[in-house]
């Protein structure tokens, strides 16, 4: 069990009135709140800290650092790598990627070879792929999904063949909520001989990640939807692949020695980190994972099992909403839809009432297409929502639906 009045106490942004109602947060999915911690570490890596790293020999540069390379090591034992040179600072996510699929892509793929993506993924895991199918003359395929929103696994197997260089497939769905069997899905694809990058954006916040079990390619996700900074992301690549990538961009850093004839680059992970990096977010994101662990991921993830299945039940008995994506395993997030409501209109008719949802196609148009609907309104719940918050959110959407009806 957590103690979530001490959670919630850890978290100043959400002691604040919006529109005369007190906040209740619930776009979580999008980015998360910061606890004090984190925001008071940034404070201090600039007022006591801020030097650059890896290049000085003063005082303040071996602080910073030190401090920089310990979130390598936090990050490592987050998602359980073998070693910190797997590890990759990016922005984010969408730039991890990017990363993989233009580095990994132009050295080892070739005209007609095939990636396989599905209908849920985020446009950052569908538009990377298409910009390298479209410089290399490759074949995009997609895995199709049922109404309740899981994969259809006979089509999956259908799709696979030696054809198959990569699967890139989201852990969970930031619309829909599934959670999809990567473990699986990364067997079968290893079996063709292709390599899987997973998207990790929407599970790293909710529940335990093991990439040596599940035994993926690459993993990627970002700092902000796990209580830390914008800015800061991880690209957690096996070893052995990525020492046979090129470089993505390049730089100072990233080089090992620097002539006009020729270049070579340095060992990982700094092969991949050209240029002065995002120092006093990475430093933060550690405090992120520390704050994290002192709560337990096991907690959370019963927490928000809680506020969800509370949240399903109630929605249900709502006339007139529909909510999009029922399936079994599910994170902590609710799309749904209102009758001859517009998904905008519930979000405003919500903040008015002080309650944050994101409404839109929550950058999964494809996925919206197969709904046969423009958008959603999503509540999504971290760590520090309240089943008091979920009852009146749902109380105000009665009300908003039935004025509307
Ligand atoms: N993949 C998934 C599954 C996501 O949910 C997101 C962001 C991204 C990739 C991109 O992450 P970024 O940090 O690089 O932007 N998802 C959302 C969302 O659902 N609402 O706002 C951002």
């Amino acid at each position: 069990m957590l103690n979530l009045s001490q959670i919630r106490n850890d978290f100043p942004i959400l002691h604040q009135q919006i529109q005369g109602k007190p906040l209740i947060y619930f776009d979580n999915a999008a980015t998360s709140q910061k606890p004090q911690a984190v925001i008071d570490v940034l404070n201090n890596y600039y007022q006591k800290i801020n030097s650059n790293v890896h290049r000085g020999v003063h005082t303040l540069a071996e602080r910073s650092t030190t401090a920089f390379e310990a979130t390598r090591e936090a990050v490592r034992k987050f998602v359980n790598a073998k070693t910190i040179e797997e590890i990759i600072y990016t922005k984010g996510t969408t730039e991890g990627i990017n990363l993989v699929a233009s580095s990994y892509g132009k050295k080892f793929l070739t005209k007609g070879d095939e990636i396989i993506i599905s209908t849920m993924e985020h446009h950052s895991n569908i538009v990377p792929w298409q910009m390298l199918c479209e410089e290399k003359d490759l074949v995009l395929k997609v895995i199709p999904i049922n109404d309740d929103g899981d994969l259809i696994w006979e089509e999956f197997e259908k799709l696979l063949s030696p054809k198959t260089k990569i699967v890139a497939v989201t852990h969970v769905s930031n619309a829909l909520g599934t959670i999809n069997p990567v473990k699986k899905i990364t067997e079968l694809a290893h079996q063709v001989g292709a390599v899987v990058l997973l998207d990790g954006a929407q599970a790293s916040p909710h529940f335990e990640i093991d990439v040596q079990d599940l035994d993926c390619d690459f993993y990627v996700f970002s700092g902000h939807k796990i209580y830390a900074p914008t800015g800061i992301g991880i690209l957690y690549g096996k070893k052995a692949i990525l020492e046979q990538m090129p470089p993505y961009l390049g730089g100072g850093e990233m080089i090992k020695e620097v002539t006009f004839e020729k270049t070579t680059y340095n060992d990982l992970p700094f092969k991949f980190e050209a240029g002065t990096p995002n120092i006093a977010d990475v430093v933060a994101l550690k405090t992120a994972i520390d704050y994290i662990h002192s709560v337990g991921k096991t907690n959370i993830a019963q927490h928000e099992h809680n506020l969800l299945t509370f949240a399903t039940d109630s929605l249900k008995t709502i006339k007139g909403l529909k909510i999009i994506g029922q399936a079994k395993n599910k994170a902590s997030v609710i799309s749904f839809i209102v009758d001859g409501a517009h998904h905008m209109d519930i979000g405003m008719m919500l903040d008015a009432n002080g309650i944050a949802v994101r409404t839109g196609n929550h950058c999964t148009m494809p996925l919206m297409k197969r709904f046969g609907i423009t958008g959603t309104a999503r509540a999504s719940f971290a760590m520090y929502n309240s089943i008091e918050e979920v009852e009146f959110f749902v109380k105000k959407l009665d009300e908003i639906v039935q004025q509307i009806r």
